[in-house]
């Protein structure tokens, strides 16, 4: 019999089958995947369960069709597996309270990118009214639909925002990201009424919102919508990448890859470099092409 992962501590595993939810252990052996990571199975996960003396186990894991990861600490080369088989990521943003570096918008989105999951960003809090708010809102509805993203200016408190987004993830599994207190706790429970989620409140002297969930895990709605949240998960890596596929993540850089006069071009002191060209022009946003200057010291350091 299968079923799907929808929490993960590391000793035991909630597992959804035949539409009600149950507890799991993993048998001892299992079928090694492919990334090397710290933990063997993860929430979205298809597994195979065995019922025997009345436990649950997991004796395999279907084949995935992406995977999301962070890195467990920065120099290592060990990885946290944190969601699998997700249909649409929502990457959270909030211009204020707390705020929401670009680099971190730049960065989930080309983690995306790399593992061919579709990607929507909310821009959430917009009943929040301030003028250094608004100013970097605007930027940010203006810069992504250029590029090709999906942006949109919400607030998790506005009935009529949370039915369009109802619309949005209705029978799909959908991960929620974003930096700490910007909201997905908040727009769980607006979705999922009697999910009962712990929102946070944000000491008003930082506003920097603190972890009040600590699991990456599935909630559960109507009509097989399955939500996970991932709070308190900053840093989503990418695995496997090496320095020249970087661009090929940032949209507005992969059409003009083939003009750079060097096919192993970095885009960073080449000659006639037509990324660095588009930067100039101002064809691409030097934010988002020093975030990609980011990525990339980030992906060569071995
Ligand atoms: N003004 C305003 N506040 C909001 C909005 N959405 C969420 N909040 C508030 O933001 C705070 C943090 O929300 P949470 O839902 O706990 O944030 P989170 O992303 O789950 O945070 P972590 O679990 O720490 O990752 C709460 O006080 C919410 O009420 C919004 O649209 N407008
Ligand atoms: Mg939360
Ligand atoms: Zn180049």
């Amino acid at each position: 019999m299968k079923g799907i992962v929808t929490k993960s501590t590391g000793s035991w595993y909630r597992v959804l089958l035949d539409g009600k939810e149950v507890e799991a252990r993993l048998r001892g052996k299992i079928r090694t995947l492919e990334i090397k990571s710290t933990n063997p199975v993860v929430v979205g996960d298809e597994v195979t369960l065995e019922y025997n003396a009345q436990e649950y186990t997991i004796s395999a894991i279907s084949e995935r069709h992406n995977c999301i990861v962070r890195k467990s600490n920065k120099l290592s080369k060990q990885y946290q597996l944190i969601a699998a088989n997700i249909d649409h990521a929502f990457l959270i943003a909030s211009p204020a309270k707390p705020h929401t570096p670009q680099g971190f918008i730049d960065r989930f989105l080309a983690t995306a990118e790399a593992y061919h999951i579709p990607v929507s960003i909310f821009l959430n809090k917009k009943d929040l009214d301030s003028r250094k708010a608004n100013t970097h809102r605007k930027m940010l509805l203006e810069l992504y639909p250029n590029i090709g993203y999906d942006i949109q200016n919400v607030s998790f408190l506005d009935p009529n925002d949370i039915a369009q987004i109802k619309i949005q993830v209705a029978q799909k599994s959908v991960l929620l990201a974003g930096n700490s207190g910007v909201g997905k706790s908040t727009l769980i429970n607006a979705l999922l009424p009697g999910s009962n989620q712990k929102v946070n409140t944000i000491s008003a002297s930082y506003d920097k919102g603190r972890h009040t969930t600590t699991f990456a895990q599935m909630f559960l709605g109507e009509n097989n919508t399955r939500i996970i949240d991932t709070p308190g998960i900053k840093d989503f890596g990418m695995v496997h990448t090496e320095p020249n596929q970087v661009s090929h993540y940032f949209p507005e850089m992969k059409n003009l890859l083939s003009q750079c006069k060097f096919s192993n071009c970095l885009h960073t002191e080449e000659p006639e470099c037509r990324i660095i060209q588009a930067v100039e022009k101002g064809e691409i946003s030097v934010s988002r092409y020093v975030n990609y200057l980011g990525i990339l010291e980030e992906v060569s350091i071995k």
